[in-house]
Parts: structure tokens; C-alpha cells; sequence
């Protein structure tokens, strides 16, 4: 049987925008307050997902939330009419209210951890929505991931959902950013490696000082036992606590893995040389593993932070070869650019590079691998998904009509609480449960 690896990427919500929400991710605090394009944001992201389509991967979209979240302003004690809600908030609680506006459910990465039914004890593929505990503005996206990814997935003989960790620091869970699966081939059974900041119940381990840790150590072992995955073929590695201090927030900025390779940088984990040396002895031999770690002397953290080297999309073409997605800014570095044009000559399966321009994602960022999630399955499995979100020509066209339709151009500040941004984006959402055949996901659809 044929097997696959698609990625789905999230479509960039109608209010993608500039809010400085997230406190250790250098690139957001930068950028705070500036004025964003979320036409321009959609479209980069559309043409990256239309690139890999054409490069033969399976490619698939994840559908945006409904932002401003004005149920959550509810919650929080604003009332009247929806205008009223987004008014009183805007004035009484700014801070609170651009939490509400944003479009992070963009990056897919952080949307669920997703274990293949050839990991998996009941031989489904199994979906958790990440909780994403640590900021606020993330803790409102679960509920409807969870949704989105059903209406996605609907087949129980297939596909097996559970509800997010308990919503708690303890539990911090950032979804497959932090997660890696190591296989020979996607249909064989695969290493799962899950990567955390830090212990939740044990406060004299090591833990970073000046940003947080998003992600527990307890999560990841949650999700595996949720999974069914075996222990023997799991792994789990800390995350070093000093890059999470460089602004390392997530471990796809400083490590990403497909099939036989991972590659890292030599700061990236604690304990490096025994837990990959467990891994090694997890991962056998057939295939040989590849482990490319990245030394200081050829790329600094910084610089990898500053590119999204790490952040890049290792994929299998159909030939067999594999081609790294990265973003513009790694051509733009001399280190990083030359780096890679030198590891397409190693004895390794990375044999091409290909640049593209998620500039108005980046910024927040959010680099080519932040935007998808990955799922293995076979072709059966594929048959079962919703074939309305898959990739093609046709729905490239229409996506590319549909935000030229209902995105503004340019978003600052003072817009988000315009009023009407928010019909238009339940106008703009209501249109693509249509065009992705989702049903009715969202709340105000609901009502
Ligand atoms: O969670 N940025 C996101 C970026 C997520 C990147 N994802 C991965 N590494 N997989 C975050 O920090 C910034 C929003 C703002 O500041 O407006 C933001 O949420």
C-alpha cells in the first residue's frame, strides 16, 4: 500500500496581525504594533501550500478561527450587542482584546499532536489538540481545532480524536511543534520523539529563567499514553533551557526531523549525547539514521533564531529525495544560505533547497514548518479524509478568489475594533465551511 506524508497548512485568518502577545518569541515582540497585510499573509501562505502540491506532496488547509473572539469577551464580563462587546473591550481591557483578535491559529504546528496508525496500539491515527496554556491568546484556539480537525477527519474506522490536556500550566502542551516522528518509511512504525521544557511537578530540575516553557515534560507523556504508542518507541528529550532564553520557544526553531534524518543544532537539547544515543538504539539500523547536528562555528543560535534555519520543512519528494522548505530569510544570510547549499553535498538525503516568502508570517514567528501539521497515512486513510480541504489547482484558484474577496489589505491596531472586521471575517468564514465542506464549525454558526 502507498503511504504519505501530507501537510496542512492553516490558512491565515482575516485578522492576522501585528500584537506583540508572545513573550519569548523575539520576532512577535518586535513587531508589535505594526501594521500587517492579512491579504498578503493568506496569499504567501496559499502560494507555499500550491508549491509543495506541485511538487508532488500532499497538501492540504486548515481553516481559520473567528476572531475577534467576542464569546471569550462574554466570558470576561463585556456585554450587549456584539459591537458594544468589541467596543467596551477595546476601551476597558486593550491588552485583553488584541489577545482575542489574533490569527495565531495560523500555525498549524501548535494546532495538535497527530501519532500515525502505524505507531498507534488500535491502529488509528490519533489527533490531540494542543491546549496552549502558556499565552492566553492561544489557550481560546482547542475547542474549535478540535472541530476543525473532525470535520477534516470524520472517519472513526480511521481516525481517533481526544479532547485537549486539561487546560493548565501543568499540562502545557504545544501540539507537534515540539514533536517528531523518525520512521524508515511513513507506513512503517515510527520513533515518536516528543521534546518539553520543563517538569511540571518537579521544580529542582532544570527549567529556563528568563522566558518560559511552554511545554511539559507530563504533556508529552499524556499524549503518548492517549495514543497508544509504545514505550520502546517513544522518546522524550528536554529541551535545553538556555535557547528557550535566546527566544528558542518552540523546539521546531532549533530542530526538525523526517524519516531517517534530524537535524539540530548542537544547543538544542540537554543531555544530547545519551538521549540521541537512545534514540540511535530505537531507530535501528535499516535505515541508517541521519543525525546533521549544526555547531555553533557554522550557524550561531541567534542566526538560526534570526532565519529559521531549524524552522524549515524536511520533505520526501516523490523520487525518493529529500528537499528542505525554508524560508527567504535563510538566502538572505550568508552563513545559513551557504550552510545549506553545502549539505545538498554531504552524505545525507537532503539534495535540494527551496526558498519561499512567508515574510508577513515570520514576523509573528512563524516560519514554513510553524504553518503545517503533519500527517502520515496511507492511501486508504487519505480516501477517508475530507477531500474538500486537499490541495489542488481548483482550490488554489478559489482560495486566492475568496480572500481577494473578503481580506483587507492592511490591518493596524485601531482596526481591530472596527466592528465590522468581524462580520466580514463570519462572512469570509461562513463562505469557506462552503468551499472546504466542513459544516457548521464555528459558533457564530451556531446561533
Ligand atoms: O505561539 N506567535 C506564535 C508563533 C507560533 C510559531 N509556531 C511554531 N514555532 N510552531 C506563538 O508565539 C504572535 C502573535 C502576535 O504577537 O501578534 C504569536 O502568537
Amino acid at each position: 500500500m502507498k503511504y504519505f506524508e501530507a501537510n496542512f497548512d492553516g490558512l491565515v485568518g482575516p485578522t492576522h496581525n501585528y500584537a506583540g502577545l508572545s513573550i519569548g518569541n523575539v520576532a512577535s515582540l518586535s513587531n508589535a504594533k505594526n501594521s500587517s497585510s492579512p491579504r498578503q499573509a493568506a496569499k504567501q501562505g496559499l502560494s507555499k501550500m500550491k508549491a509543495l502540491h506541485d511538487l508532488g506532496l500532499v497538501q492540504g488547509v486548515l481553516a481559520p478561527q473567528e476572531r475577534p473572539d467576542v464569546y471569550t469577551l462574554r466570558r470576561l464580563g463585556f456585554t450587549g450587542t456584539d459591537a458594544q462587546v468589541i467596543e467596551k473591550a477595546a476601551k476597558q481591557a486593550p491588552a485583553v482584546f488584541k489577545a482575542v483578535c489574533s490569527a495565531s491559529s495560523m500555525w498549524t504546528a501548535n494546532a495538535a499532536t497527530i501519532s500515525p496508525s502505524a505507531d498507534t496500539a488500535d491502529g488509528k491515527v490519533h489527533f490531540t489538540p494542543a491546549n496552549l496554556t502558556n499565552k492566553f491568546h492561544r489557550s481560546l484556539e482547542p475547542v474549535t481545532t478540535g472541530k476543525i480537525l473532525q470535520a477534516m477527519f470524520r472517519d472513526p474506522q480511521h481516525f481517533a480524536h481526544h479532547t485537549h490536556l486539561p487546560d493548565n500550566d501543568h499540562f502545557g502542551d504545544e501540539g507537534a511543534a515540539n514533536h517528531t516522528r523518525l520512521c524508515s518509511a511513513y507506513g512503517k512504525r515510527g520513533i515518536e520523539l516528543f521534546v518539553f521544557g520543563r517538569y511540571a511537578f518537579d521544580s529542582s530540575q532544570p527549567a529556563p529563567k528568563r522566558f518560559p516553557a511552554r511545554h511539559t515534560l507530563e504533556a508529552c507523556e499524556a499524549v503518548a499514553r492517549l495514543h497508544g504508542l509504545s514505550a520502546e518507541h517513544v522518546v522524550y528529550m528536554q529541551q535545553n533551557p538556555d535557547v528557550i532564553d535566546q527566544g528558542v520557544f518552540h523546539n521546531d526553531v532549533i530542530a526538525v526531523g523526517n524519516q531517517n534524518v534530524l537535524f539540530y543544532h548542537q544547543q538544542a537539547f540537554i543531555d544530547s549525547q545519551q538521549k540521541l544515543t537512545e534514540l540511535q538504539r530505537k531507530f535501528g539500523n535499516a535505515p541508517q539514521l541521519h543525525l546533521i547536528e549544526v555547531k555553533d562555528s557554522e550557524v550561531s543560535v541567534a542566526e538560526a533564531i534570526k532565519t529559521y534555519l531549524f524552522n524549515t520543512q524536511v520533505v520526501t519528494l516523490p523520487g525518493g529525495e529529500m528537499a528542505i522548505i525554508a524560508p527567504t530569510e535563510c538566502s538572505e544570510s550568508t552563513a545559513v544560505s551557504a550552510y545549506l547549499a553545502a549539505l545538498t553535498e554531504r552524505n545525507t538525503p537532503i539534495k535540494q533547497i527551496h526558498y519561499y516568502d512567508v515574510k508577513q508570517s515570520m514576523r509573528n514567528g512563524g516560519g514554513p514548518a510553524c504553518l503545517r501539521l503533519r500527517v502520515a497515512m496511507s492511501e486508504q486513510e487519505k480516501q477517508a479524509v475530507n477531500q474538500n480541504v486537499l490541495m489542488n489547482d481548483a482550490l488554489f484558484t478559489r482560495l486566492n478568489q475568496w480572500v481577494d474577496k473578503h481580506y483587507r489589505d492592511q490591518i493596524s491596531e485601531a482596526d481591530l475594533a472596527d466592528p465590522q472586521l468581524l462580520l466580514e471575517s463570519r462572512t469570509a468564514l461562513d463562505d469557506l465551511t462552503q468551499i472546504l465542506a466542513l459544516g457548521s464549525v464555528y459558533q457564530f454558526q451556531q446561533e
